[in-house]
């Protein structure tokens, strides 16, 4: 087996927490300790993160994490979720397997799940003409 944290929970090697699971993902409790009801959503199959996966492992991925997102709405008394995902060691991925982090919120709850950027270094104009695909 592949030596990666995930896959050793997708086999059942390493315990989890499953919040929810089809053919192709699987949702379970984050370890972190960071935020109540933190939750990953990850390819039961190994690709590192964005930039390996295909289309159908995209919407498998997403179609979870909505179907996760809806539920904590509906059924646990949430108001709406952060999405974070973390692509490359450059970004601060730190399990090398695709994966979505949801982070239920509820009106008013003052978590802080969106960076503190400092500000632009650069002209917006300049940033577009160098990111620009066509
Ligand atoms: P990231 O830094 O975006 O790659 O997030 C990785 C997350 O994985 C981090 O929030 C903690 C979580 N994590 C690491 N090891 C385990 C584990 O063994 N079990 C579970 N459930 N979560 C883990």
């Amino acid at each position: 087996m592949c030596d990666c944290i995930f896959c050793k929970i997708v086999a059942g090697v390493i315990p989890s927490m499953k919040i929810y699971e089809d053919d192709d993902t699987l949702a379970f409790m984050d370890v972190a300790k960071d935020v109540d009801g933190h939750i990953l959503v990850i390819p039961k199959k190994h690709l590192k993160n964005i930039f390996d996966c295909k289309p159908d492992t995209l919407n498998s991925v997403m179609q979870t994490v909505q179907t996760v997102s809806l539920h904590l709405i509906k059924n646990c008394g949430y108001d709406g979720v952060n999405l974070l995902n973390a692509n490359d060691e450059s970004a601060g991925q730190s399990v090398p397997h695709f994966h979505i982090h949801i982070i239920p919120r509820k009106d008013n709850d003052e978590i802080n799940a969106w960076p503190n950027f400092e500000g632009a270094n650069n002209d917006i104009n300049s940033m577009f003409e160098s990111l620009k695909m066509y």
